[in-house]
């Protein structure tokens, strides 16, 4: 049986894969912060929290030592490093501690791996936010990097230490380059469960408005559910450690997304004004629901990003599955019902 540690099980893929490998049979080891209140609720919507194979090990990033005692403890197959400040809105605010935890603390995983055991397969977690400005469409492996924030430049410092490890010491390392997922599962801090947590708090009467930035930012939005299966295919079943991929193919502006989620709870929004006066408002009502705040703006943005992911679906027969409507409606329907049982996260 394969035992495999996952570093950021709190977050929204660590928790999705866990389930994935415990379904399949890993033992797996999930590391958490010793932070001021833990943080499991994602492993326990998904009730995987008292599973028999699943072990909860205290782990930072910034610290190479508890690294090697992950290592030598548990003696892993694989290694998932999905552990990060990930996002890109706090990374202007936090560049050095951004750069650390983002930038270094991978490196931290891949000199642990050189010196307790080589052979470790180990899975980076690299994003789409490489690609930044845009320099061409759709984005694929060969796409030229242009990274618009301390996140983005702390992520591309990993992804290519990463390929340096695979290149030097033939450390098995997969840079798995994902364009955004979401799900119930995801932090509320991003754009789109901003938006369905917002949608379901105005639909019970808990919300009057929701406050947005850029609106006209266009995002290839998938499931996260269906990404960290391509991560799994990326380090279990290739024969050589590569970079890839994921992505749908479609990319749709936050405005869309918008749209979408209100759409579920029945509100039809029209669009009133411009730039940072611009105003959702409720068709049947006339409300405003939606309104532009510039403090959500960043200093630099990444205006398109649209993947393509056909190195993925040729190569380990992996392909996104759930449209926009269906992802935008889900996650509307759980924070409906997280709303309702008066949940905090
Ligand atoms: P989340 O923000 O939901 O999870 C991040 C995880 O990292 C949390 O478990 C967090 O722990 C942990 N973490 C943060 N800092 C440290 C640290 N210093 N030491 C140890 N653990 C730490 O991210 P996602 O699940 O959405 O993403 C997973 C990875 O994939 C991230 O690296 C992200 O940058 C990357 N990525 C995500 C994409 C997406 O669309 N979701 C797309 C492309 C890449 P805590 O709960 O304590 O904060
Ligand atoms: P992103 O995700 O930066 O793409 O990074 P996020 O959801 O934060 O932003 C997406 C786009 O929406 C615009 N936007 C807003 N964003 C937030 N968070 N809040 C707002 O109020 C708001 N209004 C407009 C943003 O400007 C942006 O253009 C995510 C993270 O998961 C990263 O870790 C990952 O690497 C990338 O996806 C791929």
């Amino acid at each position: 049986m394969a035992t495999t540690i996952i570093t950021g099980i709190t977050g929204q893929d660590g928790a999705y894969l866990a389930r994935n490998l415990l379904d399949r049979g890993h033992t797996v080891v999930g590391t958490y912060r010793r932070t001021g209140s833990l943080n499991f609720w994602r492993i326990e919507e998904l009730g995987i929290t008292e599973h028999p194979n699943l072990t909860l090990a205290e782990f930072d990033l910034l610290d190479m030592g508890s690294c090697i005692r992950l290592l030598e403890k548990f003696e892993p197959d694989y290694f998932y490093n999905l552990a990060a400040q990930s996002f890109v809105g706090v990374s202007f605010g936090q560049p050095v501690s951004t750069a650390q935890i983002t930038g270094i603390g991978p490196l931290h995983c891949l000199e642990a791996i050189r010196s307790v055991n080589p052979r470790v397969r180990f899975y980076q977690a690299s994003s789409s936010e490489l690609y930044g400005k845009v320099v061409e469409v759709p984005q694929n492996e060969d796409t030229p990097f242009y990274p618009r924030s301390p996140y983005a430049v702390a992520k591309l410092y990993a992804h290519w230490m990463t390929v340096n490890y695979r290149e030097s010491y033939d450390i098995f390392g997969v840079s798995g380059i994902l364009f955004n997922h979401e799900s119930p599962l995801r932090g509320r801090e991003f754009v789109t469960r901003k938006i369905t947590n917002a949608a379901a708090a105005i639909k019970l009467g808990k919300q009057d408005c929701l406050e947005l930035g850029n609106l006209d930012a266009k995002r290839d939005w998938g499931f996260a559910d269906e990404y960290v299966e391509g991560m799994r295919l990326m380090l279990e079943e290739t024969d050589a450690p590569d970079t890839y991929v994921l992505a749908t193919g479609q990319t749709w502006t936050v405005r869309h997304f918008v749209e979408l989620a209100f759409k579920a709870i029945d509100v039809e929004i029209d669009w009133k004004g411009e730039g940072v006066d611009e105003v959702g408002v409720c068709t049947k009502t006339g409300r405003q629901v939606v309104r532009v705040n510039p403090e959500y703006f960043r200093p630099a943005e990444v205006e398109l990003l649209i993947g393509d992911a056909s190195k993925a679906e040729r190569e380990l027969g992996w392909k996104a599955k759930t449209s926009i409507e269906e992802l935008a409606r889900m996650m509307v329907e759980a924070d409906l019902r997280r709303n309702e049982r008066g949940a905090s996260f």
